[in-house]
């Protein structure tokens, strides 16, 4: 950020730090050597540490700037200030540079995403219309067809904040540059668009958040031909969020597709044996059965729809819902304590039926699944015995049951509309669209937080490392001296997460690996092996509590849960009760293991298996030409019109916005090509343009003839630091209202 102010002077309009809305703006009072009392606007009277307080520019524009760059003083009041101006007046969307900055109107604004709007945003310069998703599409798609290499938006954000909608009107601008002009049937691009609902209806869920958080990260990589056409499309997807199957809490929502399914038609509710969503246990944990202003019948004929569009036939859609409708019936079958000690039996007959209905619904053996349920077998080297379970891991055991099959019914379907849609294999080039969990902070941070966070992490470390490479190509292009002063870089919380061995990662495969250990051992393991580690925190009054200093904050992580969350681990009796349905559908879900690892059941780790989704992922980005959307949530009741101040500015820092804009402040933030700059400040110095004059000279002419220091002269442009633009601007307006002075005087004169 810009440096502390040094021309501050009695009357100065100035921002101040405040503790409630992050910054205030006032007068300059009176200045006693390093302290300042400013009389604020709101009213009150502050004192404050000069190196605390920054200049307001008074003559800002009254709408904002759309641009941040643009701003005469780039500080973090004068981004927020415009930002909120902006967003008064509903402009939603603001550059910062080329990195693209919505905040979430909640609510459907007129007009800004219809087909007039795609219509004026197609090869339009990025720039000359007001920002916008769409002017980062088409500036992607171009770059694309002209230089033939591929481009990715990443879009980011903190639950809320608008990410899955923007990929949305990202994914509708790409398919409108890139569709086909004859539609015949089923088009690439409509299947593109319409797996969007059908993901979110399996992978979408109410939450405290959002009505419709994603639960799952998504990456959708679109190719497209020779002609720019779109030819096929990849959808990855990455840790969908399993415990919400069984586990929720009011005043969330399971996953849409069960509220849909209850909500059918009637005929199918008596196929299923269905009834009012509070007769099934894995949803009436939570009061909350319905959205406002969302019909889950309609949402259930629409997810039909668009499975049809997708590909998926008719008898896939029987088997997908008559398995959501199982785990149902599962989340239902309850234990009690059966004759032998230690074991369960289902608890009475309502449990009976939803037991029998769950294996007819999964076509498989009704005793099997009972036993599948209460009993383990255990293999010792003398015989196989069948150990019972007491009711308690007859629940988790039921719990485990569903969750598997729900997200084995996830990835079906995302394979599934993979291969309807089809790859291009001579696909030219691609766009790619990340819609992924931001950075995430609560009271209580377990293993999902950690993984996300860890994503954030390798994405910051991308970011910046982008911004960085820009600003140094263009310094490189224009070959001018500089250099970086601080350069915040991430990489040692990357190597305390992901090092390997050694990280925390390989440590948490390691405790799972091994019988005896317990989340004490484990977070013992993390003390020592981190003790001196800069990044890494042992907080004083817990014994398996663990922090990490993330670029965005410090993290708590509660690590009970951990090593069990970690472990990605069909329990072998699901497997084989599965895997010898009647349903060729459910079958499919659960395909045979390889010989060698169903005999030692070898351990795989969620954790050891998302980095290395992580790693794909980022190859794939660092091979294309990135784009960065910042979504911003305003508020936490998730209703437009209110601009939450500290909140926005937290989420700015943690988006990276304010390190892009400091590491664009370290250098040379404002560059003018020569011809700009002379016409815009030749009257500061008119001698310097007199006769046949070189620009680059003239240039500097004017800059020394006002005694600008550190700026610098490229190829083709000047390069000045933060707030010499100001200082120039300044200049220029004291000159022309001396010469409009004069003028009037003139005209008076010869009146
Ligand atoms: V999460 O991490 O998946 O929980 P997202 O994806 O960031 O989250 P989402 O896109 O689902 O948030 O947006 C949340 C809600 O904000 C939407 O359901 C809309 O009601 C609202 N929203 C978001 N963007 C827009 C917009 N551009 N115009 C109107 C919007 N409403
Ligand atoms: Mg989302």
């Amino acid at each position: 950020m810009q440096g502390t102010p040094v021309n501050i002077i009695v009357g100065s309009h100035v921002w101040v730090e405040d503790s409630e809305v992050a910054w205030i703006d006032g007068e300059v009072e009176k200045i006693n050597g390093q302290e300042v009392v400013i009389q604020a606007t709101i009213g009150k009277t502050v004192t404050a540490k000069l190196s605390k307080i920054y200049p307001k520019d008074v003559e800002a524009p009254a709408g904002g700037v759309d641009d941040m760059t643009k701003l005469s003083y780039l500080h973090e009041p004068g981004v927020l200030q415009n930002l909120k101006i902006r967003y008064e007046l509903n402009e939603i969307y603001t550059y910062t540079g080329n990195i693209l900055i919505a905040i979430n109107p909640f609510q459907r604004l007129p007009h800004i995403y219809d087909a007039h709007m795609m219509q004026q945003y197609k090869g339009a310069p990025f720039g000359e219309l007001s920002p916008h998703v769409f002017a980062v599409a088409d500036v992607a798609y171009r770059a694309m067809i002209n230089e033939g290499k591929s481009n990715s938006i990443l879009v980011s954000g903190e639950s809320g904040a608008g990410k899955t909608e923007t990929t949305k009107m990202l994914m509708r601008y790409l398919a409108y540059l890139g569709g086909r002009a004859v539609t015949e049937g089923r088009t690439v691009e409509q299947q593109v668009l319409e797996s969007n609902p059908v993901l979110e209806a399996f992978g979408n869920a109410k939450t405290v958040r959002n009505n419709n958080s994603s639960r799952f990260g998504k990456f959708v990589e679109i190719q497209f031909d020779k002609q720019g056409r779109i030819s096929g499309a990849a959808i990855r997807t990455y840790l969908l969020e399993r415990s919400r199957v069984c586990q929720i809490s009011d005043p969330e929502r399971n996953y849409h597709c069960f509220y849909l399914l209850c909500a059918a038609p009637q005929e199918e509710i008596e196929k299923y044996k269905l009834g009012h969503p509070k007769t099934f246990h894995y949803l009436n944990q939570s009061k909350c059965f319905e959205l406002v202003g969302i019909s889950d019948a309609h949402d259930y004929l629409a997810t039909r729809r668009a499975m049809d569009i997708v590909g998926i036939s008719e008898k896939e859609q029987e088997a997908i819902f008559r398995v959501v409708a199982a785990i149902l019936h599962i989340g239902n079958i309850d234990f009690t304590k059966g004759k032998e000690v230690d074991s369960s039996v289902p608890k009475d007959d309502k449990a009976k039926f939803h037991l029998k209905t769950a294996a007819e619904l999964l076509m498989c053996d009704l005793k099997a699944l009972e036993d599948a349920l209460c009993k383990r077998v255990m293999v010792t080297p003398e015989e196989v015995i069948k150990r019972s379970l007491d009711p308690q891991s007859a629940v988790t055991s039921r719990d485990g049951l569903a969750k598997t099959v729900y997200s084995r019914l996830f990835d079906w379907l995302v394979n599934k509309i993979n291969n309807s849609i089809g790859q291009d294999p001579n696909s030219r080039s691609l766009i790619g669209v990340l819609d992924i969990y931001g950075f995430e902070s609560f009271k209580t941070n377990s293993f999902e937080q950690f993984c996300i966070n860890f994503t954030n992490e390798k994405l910051q470390q991308h970011f910046n490392q982008h911004v960085f490479k820009m600003e140094q190509e263009e310094y490189t292009k224009e070959a001018i001296d500089w250099s970086y002063i601080e350069f915040v870089d991430n990489q040692d919380v990357l190597d305390l997460i992901e090092k390997k061995p050694g990280g925390i990662v390989a440590l948490l495969d390691e405790a799972c690996m091994f019988p005896k250990s317990t989340h004490e051992t484990f977070a013992n393991k993390l003390y020592q092996t981190f003790k001196t580690h800069k990044r890494f925190i042992k907080p004083k009054l817990s014994r398996t509590d663990f922090a990490v200093a993330h670029y965005a904050g410090e993290v708590l992580y509660q690590s009970d849960l951990f090593l069990d969350k970690n472990k990605d681990y069909v329990i072998p009796e699901h497997q084989d009760l599965l895997g010898a349905s009647k349903c060729p559908f459910v079958v499919g879900l659960f395909p045979p293991l390889p010989e060698e690892s169903s005999k030692s059941s070898k351990f795989s780790s969620i954790g050891s298996r998302f980095k290395l989704q992580l790693q794909q992922l980022m190859e794939t980005l660092n091979s294309t030409e990135p784009h960065y959307i910042r979504c911003v949530k305003p508020n936490n009741l998730l209703k437009p019109a209110i601009f939450e101040n500290v909140n926005i500015m937290q989420q700015l820092r943690c988006g990276g916005v304010l390190e892009a804009i400091r590491i664009s402040c370290a250098g040379y933030p404002t560059r003018k090509p020569f011809f700009e700059f002379i016409n815009r400040f030749g009257l500061l110095s008119p001698a310097a343009l007199e006769g046949n004059y070189d620009e680059k000279v003239a240039c500097k002419k004017i800059l020394d003839s006002i005694g600008l220091k550190g700026y610098q002269i490229g190829k083709t442009k000047v390069f000045l630091r933060a707030g010499q633009m100001a200082e120039l601007d300044a200049r220029r307006s004291e000159v022309l209202s001396t010469a409009a002075k004069k003028i009037q005087r003139r005209i008076r004169t010869h009146q």
